[in-house]
Order: C-alpha cells, then sequence, then structure tokens
C-alpha cells in the first residue's frame, strides 16, 4: 500500500499517532515503519492531519482486540489432539465477533498486532493469519493466566519468534525418527512376545522419550548436575531404556522368567516390587568433572504420590548444609521432572498440595518441568467424568505455571514445548507444564480391551497411524529420507531386541541387593549424652541474641528459667523444649545438619518452643541455631505449608537424597498425620523392603487425652505399629525431656550405621508439666531407655503382686493420682518408652524383678484398637507365657478415638486411674463409661 493511501480510511488516526511518534524519536515504532517514515514526508501538515472518525478507531480497536483473543484464546483452536476431537474453538477467535472483516485487516498496519511477527508481514491481515498459525498451530500456548507481564512477553516473544521451533532451532531430524523407532520397537516387541503381560505401554505419547532426551541434552550444556524424575507406570519402562539408558536385557529377563525375579527373595526378608515401579540411576558424562546424574525415583502405584517426593530429593540435591548458619540451597543445580496422566493431575490431591510448594521459600525446586502424558482417558474413564476444568492442566494456572498443549503426533512441536519448558525454567526458575496430547493405542493395561468402553474412540485409535509412521512419512516428503531407509532403521531396532531376547542367561537378571543390616544392638552403642560444661556452653549461645534485639517481653521469664537450668546438676529444671534446643545444638556441634518442618514449628503449635525470634519493635527474627558457635553444620527451621502428604513427602525426598541430615517434621496435631496416609505407608514404612531405601525421617505427632475431642488427642500410633514389622521404623512414645534428648541425639548418631525412620509421640500440656523436667545429670550420664521401671527399691519391688505396663502420658495420670499415693508399694508401674522394636528383653528384665508377682496390665488411654495394646499383646502373651495373669485396660474400642466433650473425658480418664490401682473391685458404673477392663485375656 503507498503510505499517503495509508492517512486515509480507517487507519489515519493509528498512522498518524504513529508518524507523530516517529518524529518524536524514531526508534519507538518498528524498523518497518521507521523506513517507511524515513522516505516520506507529509506535504502539508493540514492536509494530513485528518482525524480518525469513530468507526475507524472501532476497527483498530477491533483488530487489536482479535489480536490479543487469539494469543489469549488461540489454544482452544489448536490443533493439539491427534484424534481430531474435541477441539473447542471460541467466538472471540472471530473477527466477526470484534466487528472487524478481512478487508478492514488488509487497511490495518501490521505493527498494530505489534511484537516479531509484526517485523515481518505488511498488514494486519498478514499478521493476524501468523498470529494464528502460531496459536492455533499443533500447539495451544497458554499463558495469559500469569500475572508477571514480564514473563508474560517472554512467551509471547518465544511462541511468535519461533527461536525453539524448528527450524529456527534445527533438529537432527534421522536421529529423533531413531529415538521414536527405538520407542515403538520395545512396546511391540514386548507386546507380541509377552501378549497380555501388563507394560502400560507408552504408545501414543512415544513423543515423551524424545522429549526428555532434549531436556536432558539441554541441562547437560547448563550447571545442572542432578535431575531428578517421578513417573507412573504409564510408559515407564521405556524410559527405563531410553532415558536412564538400562540395558533391555533386564526387562527381558524378568518379562520372559517371573521365577527368576524376586520370588526366592521374598525368603531373604524382602518383597521387592513390580517391575514398573523400580528406581533408576544413570551418570551423563559431561566433559567436566562432574557428571551429570538422573535420578528416577521409584514410585508407588499410588498415582502422584511421587511429586512431593522427587521435590524434595531436588532440595537436597542442590543444598549445602556442610557449614554452620542456615543451608545453601543452589537452585541452578538440580532440576526435577514429573510426569503426570491426565485423569490423576487434576485428580489427586496431593498435585496441588505439591504445586503449592513450588514457590515457597522452604520448599522451592528453582522450577520443575511437568509433563502430563495426555491420553484422554483415566482407565476407562473419559474427561468429562473425571475432572471439571476443560485442560487436564487448568489446575496448574493458579500457580502461575505458563502451559503448552501440544500435540504427541507433532515431533518437532514436541521438541520445541521441551526447548522452551527449559529455557523458562532456566530463565525464572518456576514450573512449567506441558500437556503432551495422545492417545492410548491399547487398553488401561495390555490385557485390557478398550472398546468395552469406548468403542467409538477406539475406531478411530486403531486405524491411527503411529507417530513412527507420521514422522517417517514427514521426512520422506521433505527428501531427508526415502522408505527404504525408514524400514532398515526400523529393522535395525528390531533386531536388537531380538537378539537380546535369544541371548539371554541368567546372570542377566539385574542386581538387586537390600541394604544390609547393621549389627544388633548397633543404636545402642551411641553416645547420647553430653558433658554438663558443653551443654552449659550451648544454652548460652542458645540464649544470646543480637544486641538491641528486642525479645517479647512475655517469652523473658521462659528465657530467664532456661539461663538457670543448668546450675544445679540433680534438680529437675530442663523442660521439653529446652531438651530440644539442647539436643539440636549438639547434634550441630557434632557436625549433622538438621531440617525441622512442620504447621507452625518454628514458633511451635504450643508456643513452647521459639527457634525463630522476631524482634519486639522491628519485628526482624533471629535464629539461634543458625548463630551458634559451637555449630559446625547447618541448620533450617521452616513453618509447613498446611498439608500433611506433600509435606511428609517432601521431607522424605529430601531425607532419602541427604541421609547425613537429621529431617524432621512436626504435625500441628499428631490426628492430622492421617493425612499423609499415603506416604506413610506407601514410602516412610514400605520403602525398604519394596525399593531397598533407607530413610530416617523423624516424625513428631503431639499426642495425649486431654479432652480436646476426636481430633486433637491422637496420633494414632496404632497405624504405624500395624505396619511395624522387620525393624522398618523405630516408635516412641517418651515420658521425660531428658528420654527426648536421648532419642534425638541418638537418632543423629546413627544416620549413618543404621536409618531408621522415627517416630515420636510428643506431649502437649505436658510440655509445661515439671512431671516431665529432667536433670543435668540425666543428661550428662543417662542414655535413651527402651523401658523405665518402677523407681521402687528392690526389697519393695519383693513384695509387689501387680505391675502396670503402660507407655506415655497415662504414666503421669498414674503416678500423680490419689489412688497410687495409696497403694505404694503394692502396684510396680514400668513405662514402654520404645513400642517399636519392641524391648522384649527388657520389658522381661523388668518382670523378673517382681519375684510375687500375680498380674500385669497393659493400661492405656487410647481406645483398644488404636493404642499399642493389639500390637502388643501377641508379644505380652509369649513373654509372659503363662506364669501371670494378663489384663488390658483402657478405653472401649471406639471408631473415634476420643470423647467429644472435655467433661466426659474427665468421667473417663478418671475411671481408668482409679480402676487401675483397684483392680479386684470393679467400678460399678464401668460399663457405661467408656473404659474397658479385659481381665485376663
Ligand atoms: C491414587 C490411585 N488411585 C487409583 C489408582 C488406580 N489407577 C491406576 S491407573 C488409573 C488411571 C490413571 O489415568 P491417568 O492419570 O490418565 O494415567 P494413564 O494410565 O492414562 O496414563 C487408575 C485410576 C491408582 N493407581 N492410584
Amino acid at each position: 500500500m503507498n503510505i499517503t493511501d495509508m492517512f486515509h480510511g480507517p487507519n489515519s488516526g493509528y498512522i498518524l499517532e504513529l508518524y507523530d511518534r516517529y518524529v518524536e524519536d524514531p526508534s519507538s515504532v518498528d524498523a518497518e515503519t521507521r523506513a517507511l517514515f524515513d522516505n516520506w514526508k507529509p506535504e502539508a501538515e493540514d492536509s494530513t492531519h485528518v482525524e480518525a472518525s469513530p468507526q475507524d478507531m472501532d476497527k483498530i480497536v477491533g483488530a487489536a482486540n482479535l489480536a490479543l483473543a487469539i494469543r489469549a484464546f488461540g489454544h482452544l483452536d489448536a490443533k493439539i489432539n491427534p484424534l481430531g476431537i474435541n477441539c473447542s474453538g471460541d467466538p472471540s477467535l472471530d473477527p466477526e465477533t470484534h466487528k472487524i472483516t478481512e478487508e478492514d485487516l488488509f487497511q490495518l498496519p501490521s505493527s498494530l498486532i505489534g511484537g516479531p511477527i509484526a517485523e515481518t508481514t505488511t498488514n494486519a491481515a498478514e499478521a493476524i493469519e501468523k498470529l494464528r498459525s502460531v496459536y492455533s498451530s499443533s500447539v495451544g500456548y497458554d499463558y495469559y493466566h500469569l500475572h508477571s507481564i514480564e514473563e508474560r512477553r517472554w512467551l509471547r516473544h518465544a511462541a511468535e519468534s519461533g527461536t525453539f521451533r524448528p527450524p529456527n532451532d534445527p533438529i537432527n531430524e534421522k536421529r529423533l525418527l531413531e529415538s521414536l523407532t527405538q520407542t515403538e520397537v520395545l512396546e511391540r516387541f514386548l507386546h507380541r512376545i509377552f501378549p497380555g503381560k501388563f507394560r502400560f505401554s507408552i504408545e501414543g505419547v512415544d513423543t515423551l522419550i524424545p522429549m526428555f532426551n532434549e531436556i536432558v541434552g539441554l541441562a547437560a550444556e547448563s550447571d545442572i548436575n542432578h535431575i531428578l524424575i517421578g513417573m507412573a507406570h504409564r510408559g515407564r519402562l521405556n524410559v527405563m531404556h531410553h532415558v536412564m539408558n538400562k540395558p533391555y536385557k533386564g526387562t527381558l529377563i524378568k518379562f520372559k522368567d517371573p521365577v527368576l525375579q524376586r520370588d526366592f527373595r521374598d525368603y531373604m526378608g524382602w518383597t521387592g516390587d513390580v517391575k514398573y515401579h523400580e528406581g533408576a540411576r544413570h551418570a551423563v558424562k559431561k566433559g567436566r568433572p562432574i557428571d551429570m546424574v538422573i535420578t528416577l525415583a521409584p514410585n508407588p502405584s499410588h498415582l502422584e504420590s511421587v511429586n512431593p517426593v522427587v521435590e524434595g530429593m531436588t532440595r537436597a540435591a542442590g543444598t549445602k548444609a556442610d557449614r554452620p548458619g542456615a543451608p545453601e540451597f543452589d537452585r541452578t543445580v538440580s532440576m526435577p521432572i514429573i510426569v503426570h496422566g491426565d485423569a490423576a493431575f487434576p485428580g489427586q490431591g496431593i498435585v496441588s498440595e505439591t504445586l503449592n510448594l513450588s514457590r515457597l521459600p522452604g520448599y522451592s525446586t528453582g522450577g520443575t518441568i511437568h509433563i502430563i502424558t495426555n491420553n484422554q482417558l483415566g482407565y476407562t474413564t473419559l474427561p468429562r467424568d473425571s475432572r471439571s476444568t476443560l485442560y487436564a492442566s487448568d489446575l496448574a494456572k493458579g500457580f502461575e505455571i505458563p502451559i503448552m498443549h501440544v500435540n504427541a503426533d507433532d515431533p518437532e512441536a514436541c521438541i520445541e514445548s521441551s526447548r522452551l519448558a527449559f529455557a523458562y525454567v532456566d530463565t525464572y526458575h518456576k514450573d512449567f507444564l506441558i500437556d503432551l496430547v495422545g492417545y492410548r493405542r491399547h487398553g488401561h493395561n495390555e490385557a485390557d480391551e478398550p472398546a468395552f468402553t469406548q468403542p467409538k474412540l477406539y475406531e478411530i485409535v486403531d486405524k491411527h497411524p503411529t507417530v513412527r509412521e507420521i514422522w517417517s512419512n514427514t521426512l520422506i516428503e521433505r527428501g531427508i529420507i526415502d522408505s527404504e531407509e525408514s524400514e532398515e532403521i526400523l529393522n535395525k531396532y528390531n533386531e536388537q531386541m531380538h537378539s537380546d531376547f535369544e541371548s539371554l542367561a541368567p546372570e542377566d537378571m539385574p542386581e538387586e541387593s537390600q541394604p544390609e543390616r547393621p549389627p544388633a544392638g548397633a543404636a545402642q552403642k551411641v553416645k547420647s549424652s553430653v558433658s554438663a560444661g558443653a551443654l552449659r556452653e550451648l544454652n548460652q549461645s542458645l540464649l544470646k541474641v543480637p544486641q538491641d534485639f528486642k525479645i517479647n517481653p512475655k517469652l523473658k521469664r521462659a528465657r530467664e528459667r532456661w539461663a538457670n537450668a543448668l546450675e544445679g546438676t540433680d534438680s529437675k529444671t530442663i523442660d521439653w523444649a529446652m531438651a530440644e534446643q539442647l539436643a539440636f545444638a549438639s547434634i550441630l556441634a557434632d557436625g549433622t545438619p538438621i531440617r525441622l518442618t512442620g504447621q507452625d514449628c518454628e514458633r511451635g503449635t504450643f508456643s513452647h518452643r521459639h527457634a525463630v525470634l522476631h524482634d519486639f519493635i522491628s519485628g526482624e527474627s533471629y535464629n539461634s541455631l543458625q548463630n551458634i558457635p559451637q555449630a559446625k553444620a547447618a541448620f533450617e527451621i521452616y513453618n509447613s505449608p498446611l498439608t500433611e502428604n506433600a509435606c511428609i513427602g517432601f521431607e522424605y525426598g529430601y531425607n532419602i537424597h541427604k541421609p547425613e541430615s537429621l529431617v524432621i517434621w512436626e504435625a500441628q496435631y499428631g490426628d492430622f498425620i492421617n493425612g499423609a496416609q499415603t506416604i506413610l505407608d506407601e514410602y516412610l514404612v514400605s520403602a525398604r523392603a519394596k525399593w531397598g531405601q533407607t530413610p530416617s525421617l523423624v516424625l513428631l505427632l503431639p499426642h495425649a487425652y486431654e479432652g480436646q475431642g476426636p481430633d486433637h488427642s491422637s496420633g494414632r500410633m496404632g497405624r504405624f505399629l500395624d505396619s511395624a514389622a522387620e525393624i522398618n521404623m523405630r516408635v516412641a512414645n517418651c515420658t521425660t525431656s531428658a528420654q527426648y534428648f536421648h532419642l534425638l541425639r541418638r537418632q543423629a548418631g546413627v544416620l549413618d550405621i543404621d536409618p531408621l525412620p522415627l517416630i515420636i509421640l510428643t506431649p502437649k500440656s505436658l510440655l509445661r508439666n515439671s512431671l516431665v523436667f529432667s536433670s543435668l545429670k540425666e543428661l550428662t550420664q543417662g542414655t535413651w531407655q527402651p523401658v523405665i521401671d518402677d523407681e521402687m527399691d528392690d526389697k519393695q519391688a519383693k513384695k509387689a503382686k501387680r505391675l502396670i505396663l503402660c507407655s506415655g502420658k497415662v504414666y503421669w495420670d498414674l503416678v500423680s493420682s490419689e489412688y497410687y499415693e495409696k497403694s505404694a508399694g503394692d502396684i510396680a508401674i514400668a513405662r514402654v518408652e520404645q513400642l517399636y522394636p519392641i524391648p522384649t528383653v527388657m520389658i522381661s528384665k523388668v518382670l523378673s524383678r517382681y519375684p510375687k508377682l500375680k498380674e500385669v496390665v497393659w493400661i492405656q488411654e487410647e481406645p483398644e484398637t488404636m493404642g499399642a495394646w493389639m500390637f502388643m499383646f501377641p508379644f505380652f502373651r509369649k513373654l509372659i507365657d503363662g506364669r501371670f495373669l494378663l489384663h488390658y485396660m483402657g478405653r472401649k474400642r471406639n471408631s473415634s478415638p476420643a470423647e467429644g466433650s472435655l467433661s466426659m473425658h474427665r468421667v473417663n480418664q478418671q475411671a481408668l486411674v482409679q480402676q487401675a490401682f483397684t483392680l479386684d473391685k470393679e467400678l460399678p458404673n464401668l460399663d457405661e463409661l467408656g473404659i474397658t477392663w479385659v481381665k485376663n485375656v
């Protein structure tokens, strides 16, 4: 168009404004417009000064709105579905909606559209066309939900310039064909040779493999030295072989001869897991001293549960904690990649819990690449029945995560998405999501008939060519290969599979060894006591604050008490919080880093810890454990977000990856632990048996019956004891601050020799009760005692006919009751402080101290099925072996853990304690109460 013509018609107002801008600052307009104006001048001011009419303005606004709509909603019209179904479109993408025509667009300049496209087009119609080809292609860029204008601009530029898209950013097309061929051949080979055997084939989203390898290649050129991958069953075998580089033979032999698998190992005390759950490690040479390691985390069937675990592993991989102070997290050295299912991603709550961790200071990993392998089905369930959102990925929008929907049949677009994702994460250290839209070639597993439930869909799928075939045809059309060469590549990989299969030998079974057990009693040898001098110095350091730091006056009294608490050696002056601080300080002084997280754990739910102080006036915070001069390792403490499952999963992952650190998670109340049941069952307690992992995570679970209702009473110890076997954890319910001190220190001391998860049921009101306070002597001379016998002397012990065994707070209820005083000498009370491993030898020793013993009573405040009784009973019976009567006393079998009213609690607790001391006289109304006494079980 002639430039003079442009000053008339609908765009005149806009062009004039542009010209004015050019006159003021030539660089403010794009190069093309500048070139136009450089060679042209209006003949006379008046002849060009034409006011744009309201109609013209409408056209300009309409065109600008159309461009905006394409950028924001073009993905709704994108060809992202390889099966050609379910494309919703959107009226905003139609010029008519904006009251403009194609002709109008021709009249308008491309600069109106802006961005890189404007620079290569001559009018708005052309620019809009190009914009459509970007935003509604086999990629749908979905990023307008981001609040950061800077990030939106970056993404807009990346999309519209095609910076990461082949051929702008070239690709090795033949190598891509090889990768797709390898991927397909593995699946088809297994399908043919082992029909109906589960492998959760990748077919339909095969492009995942070259995408993975693209990301790995980019990472290898960056500072990243660790990639951590989490994924479920779908396509996992393919990832194992073509990303993790495992030889085919390992899988082939497991498919071929399951007898050779783990069956015989079961006798050796571990169960193993199915082949599509296993983890792997692969080192990639980077041509410098450090290799890049890729870790595929083992995972259970519980979809998405591995997400926080992988995030925790990544955080640990990027953290240096071997120096005092706060640990250093370098977000550039480790990167997680998490693969999701399209049904699982919107469905499983742990996904949003984990996404919510992504930008929190205590949890960020510097950006995760998420890939949804979207096969448009969840088992047999269609998207319309499994999510309330349009896209499987929509959840990510609330977390400011850019999304690229990409057609899995367009490998170039898929590669672009990997490059863009990597570049975005590298630039902004935030998560990115690729919604890889494909299909599922077979049923949910390979024995399933998908046409039972989706006959129409599978009519389409059955006729649909594989992505390898599609890409091969593209390369043939481009003249890069001919059909013979394509066939040769296919044959090459087929032959390799055949030859591996034909030459299988028993020694091809991969070595899978269970971690060795330490010699018995290793944990008992740990010296957990600390000298008085060292403790006094640590205490002084802990109580120091910077000059001018103004501590809240309400904390002063407690701190003054702590300051004087170590003066004597025998007086019981050390409360729970102080014991914990001293334990932490001494552990740091020994060189073990500590990470403690949990809801409100900085202050402590019960306002007892105050590990982070806040200046009363300025609000500045101070963390004394990060400032004590004795520390040789880092300390961190974070208030966690309000989730249990993802938070414990994260700490589990951190712990597995950094076993040298003492990692502790604290519950707000122990009751909320059941929110993390998946992580507990599937990882914490069984990972050793399934995958040979050796977690040592510590859980602090406030637990005590104090009348706060069914959901603020119980850490549900029974759930842990239910799965306590093969020495897979330690469970403790300790009754003094010294015991807690020794327990923590012992845990830190066994991290490298006998790592086990440690579950500690911790006090609530007892935190401030002098009953549980300990003396300095107990810290300097004592050790962890799994069982604490009655303090009565031997003479008295000779008279005792009854022994009460109990654990936790009920002990203090018993000994502080009026009945205890009256019964002195008659009844001995011993505490089982360690519930698992059951300290049978020590309990035996206690029994043998009372020669006149007639009966043993286990007393607990929990309901019969929820405390330790059900677990202890068979052990006790065996131990007692008919020598004494064995009774149970505690709350009745209840479906709910505790009473809903304080007065009911008091009545029951009182009855429990009273009945414990008046064994021969059953309370008249016991039956009406919530207490049960099972005699001579
Ligand atoms: C937490 C959980 N609930 C239920 C299942 C049973 N299950 C296994 S696969 C599957 C469907 C998953 O669909 P999707 O997330 O789309 O992944 P796909 O298998 O299609 O790749 C279901 C429900 C499971 N493994 N985990």
